[in-house]
């Protein structure tokens, strides 16, 4: 407590992170640049668990994290642990997240927020009561903090798309395109809870939501398996989830929006692409063009119609000030610090973070909807 009696933020803010996997890494950059580019509370990487004793220390000395362990039970009691970072697949998130809050730590947990919207709630209801004695959580929608989105945002938000009518958003990949590639815990429905809905039309639909500033009221929607049989330890397993997803959304200020998804789509490597069609104007992003933005501005003369190029790395673009001089780009991983810091900043202040478990909830709730409607199914011919 300070003279005051205001609570203080501890210096420096310890750190706990859970899974070392491909998240743990993007995550673990980021808590070791953080300070380095932007203003925050200084935080240490203090202890990172992971089940396999020898490969977690392993893990630990390469990610920069003082210390490894194997039971997140005893790191989210320690008192030198203020912030726990839950980077383990959604079948873990709520039973962690849960504790962690429970025991007064700050709580990051990667998206999508469970595998189940009965597990959303309880987390939900934890990060509430957290909440009320300055005990802060956040989903780690990183796409969020990509500078062009936050900045499209803006735009957004400024009027200068008019009113907003149509978005366009597909989230392409194809590492599954190979049938022969193995079983993993993403393809398992009770570790995943689903496949390329959960894990990356989450993406979309949070980022739907949040360049609109709007919520999705109504949904249908379609799954399917394409490889329903992949090589597992002990032979061929069942694919228990979606290989793509497809979804029509309409949103509380009027808009549509389509959404389309895949593991399968070969040749997608990471191929987020968002158009949103307005009134006045239009814009287009494309993650493997991350700095750019493409803008319409539909008040210019006819004979100057057409898309133009911004290069979002100039000061007064969102994050961009913090890097390099304009036009010196920046990469995926960024988004990851950037999320870390708006994180530690509400931390700091005592305001609270977004996306909120609250958020993380009603993307689950619109992901719960288009597997109900694919259950219900289509017209046939
Ligand atoms: C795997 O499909 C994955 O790593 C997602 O889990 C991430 O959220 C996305 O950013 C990239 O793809």
């Amino acid at each position: 407590m300070s003279a005051a009696g205001e609570p203080t933020t501890p210096t420096p803010l310890g750190v706990a992170m859970i899974g070392y996997a491909f998240m743990g890494k993007a995550h673990s950059q980021a808590w070791r640049n953080v300070a380095a580019y932007f203003d925050v509370p200084a935080v240490e990487q203090r202890v990172l668990v992971g089940r396999d004793a020898e490969q977690v220390a392993q893990a630990a000395a390469r990610f920069g994290w003082a210390e490894a362990a194997t039971d997140w039970h005893e790191v989210i009691a320690r008192d030198d642990v203020h912030i726990v970072d839950i980077c383990a697949p959604g079948s873990l998130h709520a039973e962690i997240a849960v504790a962690a809050l429970e025991a007064g730590k700050h709580v990051l947990v990667e998206k999508p927020l469970a595998n189940s919207l009965a597990e959303s709630e309880r987390m939900v209801a934890a990060a509430r009561s957290a909440r009320e004695h300055g005990v802060q959580s956040m989903v780690g929608f990183n796409y969020r903090r990509v500078p062009a989105l936050a900045y499209a945002r803006r735009l957004i938000a400024d009027g200068r798309l008019g009113t907003i009518r149509q978005v366009r958003a597909s989230y392409l990949q194809d590492w599954l395109a190979d049938e022969s590639a193995p079983m993993t815990w993403r393809l398992r429905k009770e570790t995943a809870g689903s496949g390329a809905l959960g894990d990356i039309a989450s993406h979309a639909i949070d980022q739907i939501q949040f360049l609109l500033g709007d919520t999705v009221t109504d949904v249908s929607g379609r799954l399917h398996t394409f490889v329903g049989r992949r090589p597992g330890d002990g032979g061929l397993e069942n694919v228990t989830v979606d290989d793509a997803a497809w979804a029509t959304l309409s949103l509380s200020g009027g808009a549509l929006a389509s959404v389309e998804v895949s593991r399968v789509a070969l040749g997608r490597k990471n191929s987020l692409q968002i158009e949103v069609y307005g009134s006045r104007g239009a814009l287009t992003f494309d993650l493997e063009r991350l700095n750019e933005l493409q803008f319409l501005d539909g008040a210019a003369p006819d004979a100057e119609q057409g898309f133009r190029r911004i290069v979002v790395t100039e000061p007064d673009h969102p994050y961009a000030g913090a890097w390099w001089p304009p036009g010196h780009v920046i990469g995926w991983e960024h988004t990851f610090t950037h999320q870390i810091q708006d994180f530690l900043i509400c931390i700091r202040d005592g305001t609270a973070p977004s996306p909120s478990f609250e958020e993380g909830l009603q993307v689950q709730r619109v992901l719960a909807a288009i597997e109900q409607s694919d259950a219900a199914k289509s017209v046939r011919l």
